[in-house]
């Protein structure tokens, strides 16, 4: 049973009316009285989220950081991304897409330079010159998926290059070179169900190998026995969410080991003991939000973090306050706020990682 200050705290949804009467029962009429007042007050609550006692998400200032990102050359953060320059497409465009802002790109451009990372394999590179690898395929095909341009590419082939990948106990090589990790299980189901070819692998060795990957206390790690960290669980639960598994997670005992990630600044870390980072916003948040226990953490808490890390004078976000931002943090703040259905922002789909409108388009409209 918990106790009224939990009750209090936390996001109240339609169960709590379960809540309410258990109350009755437990702590006598008052308390029951309390909280029904709490619950039906709740779209009050809502609407003070975003708006008491924290700054606001200076979307302009964001939306001029990614931009500028693009066109400079030779500063520090291009240097280090120059071989993931793929990644680093996906994280800007989708973050200017749930700001409401892709229009400002040049289509044929980026469709261009992406076509120019495409190798005879099927698989794409981080930049051009740059050998494929399964990562920066998945980023290659939600780029197009943002611009409607799926058709550019031969999906046959780039639906062999990752069938190429998966391996006989179901799990699948991030490339060549044959590295095994949850992460490419992710992307490889990602990728073929956007492509509508999850039917080419093996899904069901390729969810038994994921399960192989889940821990005792609920989490998932990258190979068998390997640490729950949040990243790998985004990976395993958003492959199970794809492939329609999610009754074999434990959702009680995940949403434990998730919820607890949440440290005093309100913002969120990937294990235990370590330090919280705006990018877990997304891997925890989104896992939690797959197995629909949001409701576990404070979202007011978390959103305050997430603003705090802003740049309000030039845009960006950075991993914890007063750091230096990238395009990564403000991708993954953006959608974390998204999830946190901040205002302005375009939802986001939790297992996809794309906005809500482009993945129903996907499903829905072919
Ligand atoms: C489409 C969103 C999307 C993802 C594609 C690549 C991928 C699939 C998922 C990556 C999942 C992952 C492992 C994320 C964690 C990234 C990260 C910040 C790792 C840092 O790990 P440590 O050990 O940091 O350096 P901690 O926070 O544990 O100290």
């Amino acid at each position: 049973m918990p106790g009224i200050e939990d009750l209090i705290t936390k996001d109240l949804r339609p169960t709590s009316i379960e809540f309410i009467l258990s109350c009755v029962a437990f702590h006598g009429a008052g308390a029951a009285l309390l909280l029904s007042l709490l619950f039906f007050c709740q779209p009050l609550k809502r609407l003070s989220l975003f708006t008491c006692e924290m700054g606001e998400l200076v979307t302009e200032k964001h939306v001029r950081y990614i931009l500028s990102v693009e066109k400079r050359k030779d500063n520090f953060e291009s240097v280090v991304m120059e071989h993931l320059r793929m990644n680093g497409a996906y994280w800007g465009l989708t973050a200017l897409d749930l700001l409401g802002k892709l229009d400002t790109v040049d289509v044929d451009e980026v469709v261009s330079w992406l076509m120019s990372c495409h190798h005879d394999s099927g698989g794409f590179g981080g930049n051009v010159g740059h050998d494929p690898h399964i990562l920066y395929t998945l980023s290659a095909v939600q780029v197009l998926a943002l611009f409607d341009k799926l058709d550019v590419i031969d999906v046959d082939k780039v639906t062999n290059y990752i069938v190429s990948l998966q391996n006989e106990d179901g799990s699948f090589s991030g490339d060549m070179w044959g590295e095994v990790d949850t992460r490419f299980s992710y992307i490889a189901i990602c990728c073929l169900s956007i492509l509508h070819r999850l039917d080419k692998i093996n899904v069901e060795k390729a969810v038994k190998y994921i399960l192989s990957c889940k821990n005792m206390d609920g989490g998932f790690g990258c190979t068998p026995g390997g640490e729950s960290h949040a990243g790998q669980i985004f990976c395993c639960v958003g492959a199970l969410a794809i492939t329609g598994s999610l009754d074999l997670v434990d959702k009680d005992l995940l949403g434990w080991w998730l919820c607890e990630r949440q440290v005093k600044s309100g913002g969120l870390n990937g294990r235990p003991e370590k330090l919280p980072d705006v990018c877990y916003s997304w891997w925890v948040l989104s896992s939690l939000t797959m197995i629909d226990r949001v409701h576990w953490i404070s979202k007011e808490k978390l959103i305050k973090f997430i603003l705090d890390c802003q740049d309000t004078e030039n845009g960006g976000i950075s991993d914890r306050p007063d750091d230096a931002v990238d395009v990564f943090h403000t991708f993954f703040g953006v959608a974390g706020l998204s999830l946190l259905e901040y205002p302005g922002l375009k939802p986001i789909d939790p297992a996809y990682a794309l906005p809500v409108d482009v993945v129903n388009h996907i499903f829905f409209t072919k």
